[in-house]
């Protein structure tokens, strides 16, 4: 009757919206939730977080931390005894996980802003130890490549908008003839509008910002931001669903993709 799930920092967006989802949807169905928070850089904690929950008695675990392939294998491989699905790993790999498609609203953003004329591309990526920020940023290349283009600018942040801010100044001082920018999620977004706004920068007039998440925020940044839009809690509703069926056995183990979609606001033109 208690499912665990181990979590990154709750201060960010789309792992706060999914432990809302988990815990209303467990609720429904009975279940209570216990919630073990991690620091996504100590791969060693999130060991001693799942041997935490065992010693709860929970045998159902659902990890929400960014996770290479070969990690989340291992976890899964050392931890038998109970099930683990993954919420952040690379859809395509073998272990028991329901995650987002990495490539439909990265494509389609990079599409529409090249039909909207847009050549000079930049790119603020998400942190180099997340799977879906790196995912996200090889999926934006591959379609500027279809293009035969190459970003002019590649920054990484930490998906905090402090550091979009820092970001997008590093971008107008480095290489500011880019016309377009797409950034790895929301909040990293809204300190791009701010260090743009503060130094007289027109948005979609001189750049076109696209974001990702599509927190409940988005529409009401000025201006109100074109992003790609998560279901998460579809992902926190699936997750559960997933885990309550799932038994000992492999094959009752159905992971799920789940489709990301742009969603075209003020922001872009
Ligand atoms: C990913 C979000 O897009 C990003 O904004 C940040 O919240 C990050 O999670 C935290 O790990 S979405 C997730 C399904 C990888």
């Amino acid at each position: 009757t208690t499912l665990g799930l181990v979590t990154t920092s709750l201060a960010l967006h789309a792992p706060s919206q999914v432990a809302a989802a988990v815990k209303r949807y467990a609720s429904e169905a009975g279940y209570q939730v216990l919630i073990a928070m991690i620091d996504e850089n100590v791969g060693q904690s999130l060991q001693g977080a799942i041997n935490e929950l065992k010693s709860q008695r929970v045998d159902r675990v659902i990890i929400n931390a960014p996770m290479e392939t070969a990690d989340a294998e291992r976890i899964a491989e050392d931890n038998r005894d109970i099930i683990c699905l993954f919420l952040d790993v690379d859809p395509f790999c073998s272990v028991f996980n329901v995650s987002f498609n990495p490539a439909d609203g990265t494509r389609a953003s990079v599409k529409y802003l090249y039909e909207q004329g847009h050549r000079a591309f930049a790119l603020l990526a998400g942190p180099q130890h997340s799977v879906s920020a790196n995912l996200r940023l090889k999926s934006w290349l591959e379609m500027l490549e279809r293009y035969h283009l190459q970003p002019v600018s590649l920054v990484y942040g930490n998906w905090d908008a402090q550091s979009g801010y820092a970001g997008a100044l590093q971008m107008l001082r480095e290489a500011p003839d880019f016309t377009a920018l797409l950034v790895g999620n929301d909040q990293m977004a809204l300190g791009v509008l701010s260090a743009f706004h503060q130094n007289g920068v027109a948005v979609p007039g001189q750049k076109s910002v696209i974001g990702y998440d599509d927190t409940y925020e988005s529409a009401f940044f000025h201006p109100s931001l074109s992003t790609v839009s998560l279901d998460l809690d579809r992902q926190g509703k699936e997750a559960v669903e997933r885990l309550l069926r799932a038994n000992e056995s492999d094959s009752s183990r159905s992971s799920s993709i789940l489709p990301a979609r742009l969603v075209v606001r003020h922001s872009s033109g």
